[in-house]
């Protein structure tokens, strides 16, 4: 970062590898890549993109801001972002067979290590002091891709973890909510928690399919799918996953939950007021449901320091529950550990926000897109602006918090 401003890392940006785009452009069915009559390429990636004279029917365009790593530095620079942490773009692998899908993470695993090695600092930024390493220099690194699909053999699984294990420059793995495609409750997905949870390896877990878009029938573009349908997506696949018992078996897993997580925050406490009324579920978890919320990181992508607030206290009210001491008074109970109600110096919650740009989807819709984009400095003002956030805090959400959490320091 350059001197007196803080290290922006951003850890939501996506990619379509040129291998992968080439899979969509072969492609008859959604998702797909179609070449128009003017001769612009578009992506159409939602069910709801393919059938009638909607605003959505078209797509959306895409170009080389999705796959050349030069386009998404100067991205980058436009917005002083200093690292990015990029990820394919939804929906991954799910739609091919097993076979290809192996093939193809293999492919898509080793195109992105190149991808981020073709890109370090500058020579006028980069230091003269050899102790440090080549990815010392490295402005982009990234999320891996896994097979996970239907059929899929679990060795094969492990072998992708591994390969990203040993990549450099890959850190972590996006991960969908369908699983091996009975979603992130079914047990076969256990060898795989295991092995992402003893391999280190941030998971990165983001929507694509939302959720019914029932209760009425006007055309709103993508404003419900995006502004709802992931987000609720990303609530449930998350409440079904701690709700099996997978952070209670592996409390080291480390995730990363796109969009802020959704609606789970703000419907934490309902979630787990239900479940202490659940007869079928009451004794499932080993604590209070509200206690995992402190166990997960979240991207900053909420748009509103209000919103940003809420995620921030409920992740640092997560530690309130890590007992459920059926001894403590119903009061004590329900409202946390006694303890530990005393209010904190610092938000502890501050350590697991991470900011995001969702970039390239979200341009602006005019204008220069070489400029600064609307949509990513919405969340840098929602960071600015959180009640009784200071520098240090901004700071951490900012960059700090990805530079721990990633490893991004000399290796
Ligand atoms: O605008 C969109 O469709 C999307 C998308 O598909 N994936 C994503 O991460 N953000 C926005």
């Amino acid at each position: 970062a350059a001197a007196g401003r803080p290290m922006i890392v951003d850890i939501h940006t996506h990619v379509y590898t040129p291998a992968y785009v080439e899979l969509l452009r072969r492609r008859a069915e959604v998702p797909r890549v179609v070449r128009s009559a003017d001769g612009e390429e578009r992506v159409i990636l939602l069910k709801e993109e393919v059938s009638g004279d909607g605003s959505n029917s078209k797509g959306r365009p895409v170009g080389p801001q999705y796959w050349d790593s030069r386009a998404k530095l100067s991205f980058m620079d436009a917005h002083g972002i200093d690292v990015s942490v990029v990820s394919l773009a939804n929906p991954w692998l799910d739609f091919l067979g097993p076979t290809e899908a192996v093939e193809t993470a293999r492919k898509l695993n080793d195109e992105l290590e190149a991808y981020c090695a073709s890109a370090h600092a500058s020579n006028d930024n980069q230091t003269d002091d050899t102790s440090f390493s080549p990815l010392t220099q490295a402005r982009l690194f990234a999320f891996g891709s896994l097979p996970l699909v239907p059929g899929v053999e679990p060795a094969a699984v492990l072998e992708a973890v591994e390969q990203i294990q040993q990549s450099p420059h890959l850190r972590g793995v996006i991960m969908g909510t369908k699983g091996l495609g009975k979603g992130l409750d079914d047990p076969e997905m256990e060898p795989v928690y295991r092995a992402l949870s003893s391999a280190g390896l941030i998971v990165f877990v983001h929507p694509h399919y939302g959720v019914e878009n029932a209760f009425g029938e006007q055309d709103n573009g993508h404003v419900l799918a995006l502004g709802l349908g992931f987000p609720l997506e990303t609530t449930i696949g998350i409440a079904r996953l701690i709700l099996a018992g997978v952070l209670d078996r592996h409390p080291d897993l480390k995730l990363l939950l796109a969009h802020s997580a959704g609606a789970l925050p703000a419907l934490s406490s309902r979630l787990a007021s239900c479940i202490t009324h659940d007869p079928h579920v009451k004794d499932r978890l080993q604590t209070d449901f509200r206690f995992y919320l402190g166990q997960m990181w979240y991207d900053a992508l909420a748009y509103g320091p209000e919103e940003l607030a809420l995620v921030e206290r409920v992740i640092s009210r997560a530690g309130n529950y890590e007992c459920r001491d059926e001894e403590l008074p119903f009061i004590q109970r329900v409202n946390g550990r006694a303890d530990l109600l005393a209010p904190v110096a610092v938000y502890p919650g501050v350590e697991r926000l991470l900011f995001g740009t969702d970039h390239p989807f979200f341009p602006p819709l005019e204008g220069d897109s070489s400029a600064r984009w609307p949509s990513v400095d919405e969340n840098l003002d929602a960071i600015a602006g959180v009640p009784g956030w200071g520098k240090q805090e901004r700071d951490r959400v900012l960059g700090q918090n990805a530079v721990e959490l990633f490893g991004l320091e000399a290796k």
